[in-house]
């Protein structure tokens, strides 16, 4: 792809609750903005769209969903976004169909870890996933924990079981093949930025190769059959 048809790279922040994915997403934005402008931050569950609405209300504990529906509804909540603003281009996304597959599958109802990726299946994929570990100690000691549906440390612990598997999935540090990448989050704002920045500074001029979509096997292979001929 010639220089000036580079895209955006699409960069998604995962990690457990209070582990600073908001917090760092934002600081990102805010260096890239003074580059380009055309940076984007989506945030998902994104709240504000009517499938967002119902998703809060559960979140809150304010009505009751079958598993299996919520799970959808997630799913929804991506696809209208995907939709609307093709997330590939020059974005930054809070969590992303990761958090759908790990919530899911650690519920008691025993949803399998096909039937919880499968909804997701064909949205953008991201360039880069960038997971912020940190320990159950300072999630505690972070505000706000605790309010919500699945912030228990079992629930947790659980959780960061399924997002290792799904990392060796994606591509445990592999930059160049749309990669995920673990950092660790327990430091000070300012010193964790810094480790983002050096695995994002080098997408941060654009990629030439085209989006890819997740776990899309068949469109991949003829991707990859014509890169080859
Ligand atoms: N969920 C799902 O089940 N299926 C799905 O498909 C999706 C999500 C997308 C709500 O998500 C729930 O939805 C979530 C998964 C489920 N449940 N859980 N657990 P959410 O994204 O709306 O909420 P959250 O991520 O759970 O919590 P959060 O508050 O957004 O956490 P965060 O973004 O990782 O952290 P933060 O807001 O940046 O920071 C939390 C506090 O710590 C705040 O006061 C910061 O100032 C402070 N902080 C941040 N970094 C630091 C450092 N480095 N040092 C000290 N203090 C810090
Ligand atoms: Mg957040």
């Amino acid at each position: 792809m010639p220089e000036q048809q580079k895209r955006g790279a699409f960069i998604v922040f995962e990690g457990l609750d209070r582990s600073g994915k908001s917090t760092q997403a934002a600081m990102l934005v805010d260096r890239l903005k003074q580059e380009r402008a055309d940076v984007k931050l989506i945030k998902f569950p994104d709240r504000t769209t009517p499938v967002g609405k119902m998703i809060d209300s559960y979140l809150r504990s304010q009505s009751e969903l079958d598993d299996r529906a919520i799970h959808l509804l997630f799913s929804a909540n991506r696809w209208e976004l995907a939709s609307h603003s093709s997330c590939g281009h020059d974005h930054r996304c809070d969590r992303y169909a990761f958090s759908g597959i790990a919530f899911s599958f650690c519920k008691p109802s025993n949803l399998s870890y096909e039937w919880c990726r499968a909804p997701d299946i064909g949205l953008p994929a991201p360039d880069l996933t960038l997971f912020l570990d940190v320990g159950p100690d300072t999630v505690k000691s972070r505000g706000g924990f605790g309010e919500e549906r699945y912030e228990t440390e079992e629930v947790q612990q659980k959780v960061k079981d399924v997002f290792e598997r799904i990392g060796e999935e994606m591509g445990m540090g592999l930059l160049t093949e749309g990669g995920w990448v673990v950092v660790e989050g327990d430091f000070e704002k300012e010193k964790v930025a810094e480790v983002i920045w050096d695995w994002v500074k080098p997408l941060s001029g654009g990629v030439s190769r085209p989006l890819r979509t997740l776990w899309d096997e068949k469109e991949n292979k003829e991707r990859n059959d014509q890169l080859y001929i």
